[in-house]
């Protein structure tokens, strides 16, 4: 009984924080300093980004001070640094995992395509899952074992049974060097053999729209958990199915992620297949 009571307090404060966070984010769309570059010049910060994360933790700090807590913009930038940041906090038993604004580059030109991502997670397993979408006002949440819903209303991914059939989403990584070449031959692979590809620039919300049958598939390479922490549960929770490109079950260190209906994933992984 205590664990029900307590994962459904987590999850009030984890809507809480997303739904705060994301109603300020909104209020600032066209509203902030010129944004600094982290890597690269495709890889965006905004004083937004390091605002929302400070309220989102603050929140949770206010209701679980012992909980660890893990947030992109608390992160130098970069594979490595975000890597040794996972590795030093997923065993604990209770780990909030934000990504503050996940789509900056829309946020930044004002395409309304981005989300607050919260994700919970026990000994290293995601319990809870929030997505908040504050252009749409749509808000995606998911306890384990419980279902995922938006608005209160149960999700279920889509009914596709082949790519054929299928509309899926991917996002051009950032690493210009290794990552966007693989992703635009995984495009030319896949392409064919779907009925279009869509890529709408955050990730976590491309996971959310798998749960709730907007797509029937998504795949990016070089992620991180603070982008596919929340997603994965959505999408679990929804009946999909969630792995890296080599068909491993998601966990928390996954960068490369493919996720579907579970109908079509097969197919889909196997079109990835490309050097
Ligand atoms: P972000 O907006 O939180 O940075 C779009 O393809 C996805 O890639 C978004 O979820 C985006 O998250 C993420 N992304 C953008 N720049 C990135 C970078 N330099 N490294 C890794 N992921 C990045
Ligand atoms: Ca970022
Ligand atoms: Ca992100
Ligand atoms: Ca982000």
């Amino acid at each position: 009984m205590d664990s029900i009571i307590g994962i459904k307090s987590f999850t009030a404060v984890a809507v809480n924080s997303a739904s705060k966070a994301g109603e300020w984010i909104k209020s600032r769309i066209g509203r902030f300093a010129e944004p600094d570059l982290k890597y690269s010049m495709h890889d965006l910060v905004t004083e937004v980004d390091k605002g929302s994360e400070r309220l989102i933790r603050n929140l949770i700090a206010t209701h679980f001070p012992q909980h660890s807590f893990l947030g992109e913009e608390g992160v130098e930038p970069g594979p490595e640094a975000s890597a040794k940041a996972l590795e030093a906090v997923e065993d604990a038993e209770y780990l909030w995992i934000v990504d503050p604004i996940d789509g900056t580059t829309n946020f930044v030109h004002g395409f309304p395509f981005f989300s607050v991502s919260i994700a919970l997670a026990h000994k290293g397993q995601v319990i809870v899952g929030v997505v908040y979408d504050p252009s749409k006002d749509e808000l995606f949440v998911a306890e384990r074992g419980k279902g995922a819903y938006v608005h209160g209303k149960p999700m279920n991914v889509s009914k596709e049974q082949s790519l054929r059939q299928s509309l899926v989403a991917t996002g051009f990584p950032a690493d210009h060097q290794m990552a966007l070449p693989l992703n635009l031959r995984q495009i030319q692979a896949v392409a064919p053999q779907v009925r279009n590809i869509r890529t709408a620039g955050s990730a976590a919300l491309h996971m959310a729209y798998v749960a709730a049958g907007r797509l029937s598939g998504f795949w990016e390479i070089g992620l991180n958990s603070w982008d596919l922490a929340a997603g994965s549960l959505l999408v679990e929770e929804a009946g999909g199915k969630v792995t890296d490109l080599n068909g491993e079950p998601y966990h928390l260190g996954v960068r490369n992620v493919a996720a579907s209906n579970g109908a079509v994933h097969g197919e889909l992984l196997k079109a990835l297949q490309v050097e």
